[in-house]
């Protein structure tokens, strides 16, 4: 985990400019950063200093946690630009360790600082219309980041993040073409209740169903987002069903790489006798692509740094901004893998 995040901050120097629909560009001059999380889990800390009155921009992050590379590359990237920018910059991160109680714990101190913008991912979808009631009340925009939250749209700014279910519907797609339109799979879910989880299973689960009716989902259960757990679950599945499975689904690429180690011990091969296809485009699955174990990624965005301290900025402004804005994503086959891994940052 420590290696992971060590070079996930050290990517991190390289990962700025990402584009984004419905937004201009932002830059930075890369320089170093620690780019580590820094939290208790319960209380904010200030990283960029300042008081009050100094007219910086004083931003609160309520960060899930740091259970995927993919996370571990989204908050590098915030801390990155946030350490960039400490002249305009007052930033607060807080790591909720995967808990909603934390989270909101964060956004209530955040409140109790007076920040002007409340950045937010959170960890599941419900559950927020208190806490996001009380940051309106205190005239606190809230940005959601890369999850959505299921609350009524006056009580946040903007979400920037992926469309979910678009990266669902083609993960299946990827799916029938490797399988040429017939098998049975299985499927690792994220964590229970996070947006990220819920759409992308809606949007496979659903894909397959309407245009794919030789493809049959054995089994789908939780991972949680983690490498260990989609080994675990994974593991279970090749009890039940052994080689009757021919591809698996998995909502990141971090479950995947655990799925890769169940089948390899299984005496299987991945990306041969399993297919798969993850959700994410984090290096390592890469990597098994170049090894000829993984097949597909789908392409999520985490380089959300410079996106996010853009919009907070225009709401502080009083500027108004998008509702949805969205990272250009792509999606990566095996087939070209080699080269792909070369442009790869995180
Ligand atoms: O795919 C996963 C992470 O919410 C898009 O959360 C995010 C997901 C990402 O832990 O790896």
């Amino acid at each position: 985990m420590k290696t992971r995040r060590i070079v996930a901050a050290i990517l991190s120097v390289l990962m700025m400019g990402a584009c984004f629909t419905g937004c201009g560009s932002t830059e930075d001059t890369p320089a170093g950063t620690d780019g580590t999380a820094s939290t208790d889990g319960t209380s904010a800390t200030n990283e960029g200093g300042g008081d009050a009155d100094d007219g910086k921009l004083k931003v609160g992050f309520a960060q899930i946690g740091q259970e995927s590379g993919w996370r571990d590359a989204e908050t590098a990237s915030i801390q990155f630009h946030a350490g960039q920018n400490v002249d305009t910059i007052d930033f607060k991160f807080a790591d909720a360790q995967q808990k909603q109680e934390n989270q909101i714990k964060a956004i209530k101190s955040f409140i109790d600082m007076g920040v002007d913008v409340i950045g937010l991912a959170p960890v599941v979808e419900t559950g927020w219309d208190a806490v996001f009631t009380e940051a309106k009340d205190a005239g606190i925009p809230i940005i959601l980041v890369d999850r959505m939250a299921d609350v009524p749209e006056d009580l946040y700014a903007t979400f920037i993040g992926s469309d979910f279910i678009e990266e669902g519907k083609n993960a299946a797609d990827e799916m029938a073409r490797l399988l040429n339109n017939s098998g049975k799979i299985v499927e690792l879910e994220g964590t229970v209740g996070a947006s990220s989880a819920n759409d992308r299973k809606k949007g496979f689960d659903d894909q397959i169903a309407a245009e794919y009716p030789d493809i049959e989902i054995l089994a789908s259960q939780t991972g949680d987002f983690t490498r260990a757990k989609g080994k675990e679950v994974m593991e279970s599945f090749l009890k039940t069903y052994g080689s009757e499975i021919k591809g698996v689904y998995a909502h990141n690429d971090d479950m995947m790489l655990g799925a890769i180690e169940a089948i390899k011990e299984a005496g299987l091969k991945p990306g041969e006798d399993i297919k798969t296809v993850s959700c994410d485009g984090v290096k390592a699955i890469f990597e098994a692509m170049v090894a000829g174990e993984a097949n597909v990624t789908i392409e999520c965005n985490p380089l959300l740094g410079p996106i996010f301290f853009e919009t907070a900025q225009k709401l502080k402004d009083g500027e108004t901004v998008e509702k949805w804005v969205k990272p250009e994503e792509s999606i990566f086959r095996q087939e070209t893998a080699a080269e792909d891994i070369k442009d790869r940052v995180y």
